[in-house]
């Protein structure tokens, strides 16, 4: 009877710790703990039983066996409850100096992404990247421009003026605002360059336009300005075009309609023809004598082409993006598409 129990406490002792070891959540180590330790129906039960039937003079010895499994069992029952409810990441033994073995999940946002699409097409046509500040003074947002004081596209109601412009008198010079567009890096550029020029300019604008599915307060823009001896419209044209085919394919037609710009003559309006849709992509023309003037260019002598295009339309064309607040909502499972 001595062996028979000694060999039923050892046989329960291997089959506790295998299930212990084995339990991967704590759920599971519960469901082992009333199999191995339950008091009123686990296996527990039976190895009592096995004493209680014991000579009297074994029970002594067979008590001590029974008491030490029984304590083995619960020490490892609650190493592995102190294990299971450990955060995942402190469980494992984490070399930070070791790279890292999982997948990058962080990815360009594809405004940005489209940017630099941008900019490797207009690159490999000549096109220099320019930049230029965001919040801008009247000078280059509209005077340079030739965009006179009267001129609607100053009022407060299309732009942000900052308070500081506000305070000031109506047609302050130093009025400084929220550039409304990249045009204003045409001025920049022409000012610290001499002909023969050749820029984009890619980044953020702001108007209070209302916010719908295809505009928002916050958007960006490609400036092209191209400026040398003998630039005609057909240049203008032929660049949109190769444009337009590098980023969205070869089933794409450029339309230009005639349209107004204070600081191109001629000016148009330029639309992309995809997928049989035709598209309003973003103003272009012929730079103004004016604007060539104001930066002391000798329109005798240089002419120049520049555009201005929306970036969200064109990402929104070639991604299927129906609505342009979906790019800047920050929201995961969208971004994670790209
Ligand atoms: C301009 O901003 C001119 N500066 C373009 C230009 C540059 C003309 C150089 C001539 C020479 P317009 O306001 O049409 O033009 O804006 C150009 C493009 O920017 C629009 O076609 C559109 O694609 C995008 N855009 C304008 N407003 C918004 C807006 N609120 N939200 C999203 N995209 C906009």
């Amino acid at each position: 009877m001595t062996a028979d129990a000694q060999a039923a406490f050892a046989s329960y002792k291997d089959e506790a710790l295998a299930a212990i070891a084995s339990a991967s959540s704590e759920d599971a180590l519960e469901l082992v703990r009333v199999e191995f330790l339950g008091k009123k129906r686990g296996r527990l039960k039976e190895l009592q039983s096995l004493l209680g039937q014991a000579d009297p003079e074994q029970r002594p010895l067979l008590g001590k066996s029974f008491n030490q499994v029984q304590a083995e069992v619960r020490g490892a029952l609650e190493e592995r409850q102190g294990v299971l409810a450990r955060p995942v990441a402190a469980v494992a033994a984490i070399d930070v100096t070791l790279p890292g073995s999982q997948p990058v999940i962080g990815r360009r946002h594809p405004i940005t992404k489209t940017m630099d699409d941008f900019k490797d097409i207009v690159g490999r046509m000549g096109f220099r990247v320019a930049t230029g500040p965001e919040l801008e003074d009247d000078h280059h947002n509209f005077v340079a421009l030739n965009i006179p004081p009267e001129h609607p596209a100053r009022d407060p109601l299309e732009n942000f003026y900052l308070a500081t412009a506000l305070a000031g008198s109506g047609g302050d010079d130093a009025a400084v605002l929220m550039r409304s567009q990249t045009s204003t890096v045409q001025i920049r550029v022409m000012e610290q360059t001499a002909p023969p020029v050749r820029i984009v300019s890619l980044g953020r604008c702001y108007r209070p336009d209302t916010i719908d599915a295809t505009h928002h307060c916050m958007f960006h823009q490609m400036e092209g300005l191209m400026v040398d001896t003998d630039v005609t419209m057909a240049d203008l044209k032929t660049v949109l075009k190769h444009f337009a085919t590098a980023f969205l394919g070869d089933d794409v037609s450029v339309r230009f309609r005639p349209s107004f710009f204070p600081f191109t003559e001629p000016s148009v309006e330029v639309d992309v023809l995809w997928r049989d849709r035709w598209l309003e992509l973003g103003g272009a023309g012929m730079v103004d004598p004016n604007v060539l003037r104001h930066v002391g260019f000798d329109p005798e002598e240089v002419t120049g082409f520049a555009f201005g295009l929306g970036i969200e339309r064109f990402c929104m064309m070639r991604y299927q993006v129906t609505d342009i607040r979906r790019f800047f909502e920050n929201d995961v499972r969208f971004l994670s598409q790209f």
